[in-house]
């Protein structure tokens, strides 16, 4: 075997409690912000699929842990809806939902399969967002006493917590580009956003932490390193202020304890700092994780500003850098990202030497592709060859990081089953395993899911 990895490696996947739970407003749970705008906006999902049922995990969990031991898995990552477990966002907790996520987190542990926990992935619920969101202190606090409920309900068992999937997204989706609800593009709203979530991934530590539970806490990040389109130094200039506004904004926080200098500093200048309480610093000081996420997909490629926005333009971090696409990249067309296997090095070797070495585990990676069926095979499976060779490329570059020294103790591609994913709902399919939504939500494991189960016993290839 070529690629052998550290012992006790995890191997698994991940996903959501929205994105494949289905069974939305059964058993006590209440609307997140994305039943809601699809109760208001079906058009802006694709084909019109809402979260209503998704791939049914709530019914089918059992079934489903069965086909993670068949496809190797010793980890498997999901959330907790808030929504679900607190209907009302404060208060009262649902009894149905512990029933249902104790239940999962047993089962899993009774097949010998890790469960790590996430807390919040991108779903507010709804009554929550109606007070403001992020944007309302109040909902720190409703968040920070979910958690610790989560905490004392199951962290007996849960070893691993994580605070918040890809915290940046909400803030970049909901708050400048929009593509999320509610749909603002406002950076002095979005930057409170930031901080808050910010304030609140720290409480929430601090909360796993007085409870002296034995587990690890830790956070998932989209890391998307910046490349200059050249060595000039405007170029690199660029790429530099977009990896600060992109990638270190929450990377420098929730591990050292601070925001990058220059961000405080870009932002002050044009009084874009959002407001700062009394002890919001120390508690973030106070705070690093134990363990870091990396969701990888792809980088973000920069050049140097090419023409000036009018000083009278609503703030955007792209007045201070131009995206840059670089010829003859390589390109998953179904999804329009780049693929470049190799950054996922340059990010282990940053974390080795700009972090610390935190442990850290490769939290999401993966290929989503239109239209699967047409690989299927006489067997009836699909045939998911390219998927195979996206992972077992990344993997390459996984193992050299570790051989190098950077601490990266598992790998989990997004994810184990075909399911629903925001806007984009059933268009592209990322799972080991299809669901079939023409039939019943028919399971069945691809070939990419059967050569992982290989590449879990071997410990690699
Ligand atoms: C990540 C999210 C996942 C998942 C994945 C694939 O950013 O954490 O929830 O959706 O991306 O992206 P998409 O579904 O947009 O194709």
């Amino acid at each position: 075997m070529k690629y052998l990895f550290p012992e006790k490696f995890w191997w698994g996947s991940a996903a959501s409690g929205p994105q494949t739970e289905g069974a939305a407003m059964i058993d006590g749970r209440k609307e997140s912000m994305w039943d809601f705008w699809y109760s208001q906006n079906p058009e802006c999902f694709h084909h019109g699929v809402g979260p209503t049922h998704t791939s049914d995990f709530y019914h089918r969990f059992k079934e489903d842990i069965q086909l993670m031991k068949e496809t190797g898995h010793n980890s498997f990552r999901t959330s907790i809806q808030w929504s679900r477990l607190i209907p009302n966002g404060t208060g009262e907790v649902n009894e149905k939902a512990v029933d249902f996520y104790n239940q999962v987190i047993d089962e899993l542990l009774a097949n010998d399969i890790e469960p790590f926990i996430n807390l919040y992935h991108f779903d507010m619920p709804m009554c929550m967002q109606e007070i403001g969101g992020w944007e309302n202190r109040n909902v720190i606090d409703a968040y920070v006493n979910y958690a610790t409920t989560c905490f004392r309900l199951f962290g007996g068992r849960v070893k691993y917590w994580f605070t918040f999937n890809e915290p940046i997204v909400p803030v970049e989706a909901s708050y400048l580009y929009d593509l999320h609800y509610p749909n603002v593009i406002d950076f002095k709203r979005a930057a409170i956003v930031a901080h808050h979530t910010i304030v609140a991934h720290a409480k929430a530590v601090e909360a796993f932490r007085k409870l002296e539970l034995a587990g690890k806490i830790g956070i998932i990040l989209n890391l998307t390193p910046s490349y200059p389109r050249s060595e000039d130094k405007e170029d690199r200039a660029a790429a530099h202020i977009a990896d600060v506004f992109f990638n270190r904004s929450f990377l420098d926080p929730v591990t050292k304890g601070v925001y990058p200098r220059e961000l405080v500093e870009i932002l002050q200048a044009r009084e874009l700092l959002p407001p700062v309480e009394a002890d919001d610093l120390e508690v973030i000081r106070n705070n690093p994780i134990d363990i870091l996420g990396v969701n990888y997909y792809q980088p973000r490629r920069v050049k140097a500003k090419e023409t000036q926005e009018s000083e009278n333009a609503p703030f955007m971090p792209e007045h201070l850098f131009d995206p840059y696409i670089m010829p003859g990249r390589k390109i998953n067309p179904h999804r329009g990202w780049e693929i470049a296997e190799e950054v996922i090095y340059d990010i282990m070797i940053d974390i080795r030497d700009n972090y610390d070495n935190i442990p850290f585990f490769i939290s999401e990676n993966g290929m989503g592709v239109e239209g699967e069926e047409k690989f299927r095979n006489d067997a009836g499976y699909i045939e998911d060859d390219y998927r195979i060779e996206f992972v077992r490329e990344h993997l390459q570059w996984v193992h050299k990081g570790i051989q190098e020294g950077a601490n990266c103790l598992g790998y989990h591609m997004w994810t184990f089953m075909d399911n629903w994913s925001w806007t984009n709902a059933y268009k592209n399919r990322y799972g080991f395993v299809e669901v079939d939504l023409k039939n019943s939500l028919k399971r069945t494991v691809k070939k990419s899911g059967r050569w992982y189960k290989q590449l879990a016993e071997n410990n690699g290839f």
